[in-house]
């Protein structure tokens, strides 16, 4: 079984990420990953921290002299903004003024702060936020850069682009074409296939800014090349488009997903939300003649694209603050405001990508199964000429 775990406090020293079941002899491109990395801290609307980190990978154990060796993999990313917080994120004691030096207790509405806050009977919220903070998800894109890789030896592949910045959105019924997705640039400033949309949605972040307010969107992120036949229709919790509904839902922000052209075909007669079936001879392949459904049906992979949308909040972090509560004095106040990002949109994308690639390789894995690389290709080239006969 794949499993990933990450730790680490955004102004900590590092960030951890424990990656486990990735089988042995996968080659490892290191210069892929922390290309993913850099991926991840681009887009425009970012704060003042991307200009200090620069992401990169150190691989701690289970990689070999270029592939995994079957052991945990585990990974660390350094947080180069660490020297400006050494005492007051030191993991022993310090004087009382280093201690309180970047406290926070006015919580900011939409944040974690007042109910992480509460729950963990913190009085300063920097205890909470340090977590929550989006600077966590870097270690999940390093944990996707290797699910990623092994989805490619098996020539899958996953990318996503920016649908909506603030009003600024895609057309009713836009389908972007892989040829469009691979041509955007590392350079790109929204992460949107359109040019002239891309302009409005970069308009939407300048607004906003401008405003001292935060703005929101879409992403959706699409895997060419998946098989039919990953997850399963028998258990809830084996349902794919479950899994990747919590897998999208758990990054910073988000707060609706989307499988395919699910919240269209809800206000749809059945005639035009399902896709109708065809039989490609030469091929020996069932396919479809259009893809509402996400690639998944009955929670399964059908072999078209799997694609996911992210609905993501506009970030909590305001200058222009909304109104709290001292969570001491219990006064009225207007919220703390902290160093943020104005728009995580394009960002967002390809740490869905790397939610999504944790989740299909999860799922490959469990139905192919293997210690070696080589063990799981020679089960899923058995499971691909069964599909042939069929
Ligand atoms: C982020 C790092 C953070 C923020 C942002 C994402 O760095 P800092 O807090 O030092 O400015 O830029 O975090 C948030 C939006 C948040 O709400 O915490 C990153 O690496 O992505």
């Amino acid at each position: 079984m794949l499993s990933f775990r990450t730790a680490g406090e955004s102004h900590g020293p590092a960030l951890i990420a424990l990656v486990e079941g990735i089988p042995a002899h996968l080659p490892i491109d290191f210069e892929f990953i922390d290309h993913e990395l850099k991926r991840r801290q681009g887009g425009y609307g970012r704060g003042g921290r991307m200009k200090i980190e620069k992401d990169q990978v150190r691989f701690l154990s289970g990689v070999r002299h270029g592939k995994t060796i079957g052991s945990p993999i585990s990974m660390m990313i350094e947080n180069r903004d660490w020297p400006n917080w050494e005492e007051i994120m030191s993991a022993r004691d310090v004087t009382s003024d280093a201690a309180t030096k970047r406290r926070l207790t006015r919580p900011r509405p939409g944040h974690t702060d007042l109910a992480g806050s509460l729950k963990f009977n913190h009085t300063d919220a920097r205890n909470v936020l340090e977590r929550s903070s989006a600077r966590e998800t870097a270690a999940r894109v390093a944990c996707g850069g290797l699910a990623k890789l092994f989805l490619q030896y098996f020539g899958i592949e996953v990318l996503s682009h920016t649908t909506a910045i603030g009003k600024a959105r895609v057309p009713a019924g836009f389908l972007a074409t892989w040829d469009q997705l691979e041509a955007i640039r590392d350079d790109e400033l929204v992460r949107c296939v359109l040019p002239d949309l891309s302009q409005d949605m970069v308009r939407e972040i300048e607004k906003a800014q401008k405003d001292g307010d935060t703005v929101g969107g879409t992403f959706e992120v699409v895997a060419r090349g998946v098989p039919l036949g990953l997850g399963s229709h028998t258990g809830w919790d084996t349902r794919l488009d479950g899994r990747l509904a919590q897998a999208i839902m758990c990054v910073n922000a988000v707060k609706a997903v989307e499988i395919g052209q699910g919240v269209r075909v809800a206000y749809d007669r059945g005639s035009q939300a399902h896709d109708e079936i065809a039989y490609e001879a030469g091929q020996r392949r069932f396919y479809h003649l259009s893809n509402r459904a996400g690639g998944i049906e009955g929670g399964i992979t059908n072999g078209e694209e799997v694609r996911v949308v992210g609905y993501l909040k506009p970030i909590p972090t305001l200058k222009k603050a909304l109104r709290s509560v001292d969570m001491i004095s219990k006064e009225p106040f207007l919220a703390q405001h902290e160093r943020s990002d104005t728009c995580t949109v394009p960002a967002a994308g390809v740490i869905g990508e790397s939610m999504v690639a944790l989740v299909l390789a999860g799922a490959f894995l469990e139905k192919f199964g293997g210690d070696s690389i080589e063990e799981t290709r020679r089960n899923y080239e058995g499971y691909l000429q069964q599909l042939r006969e069929y």
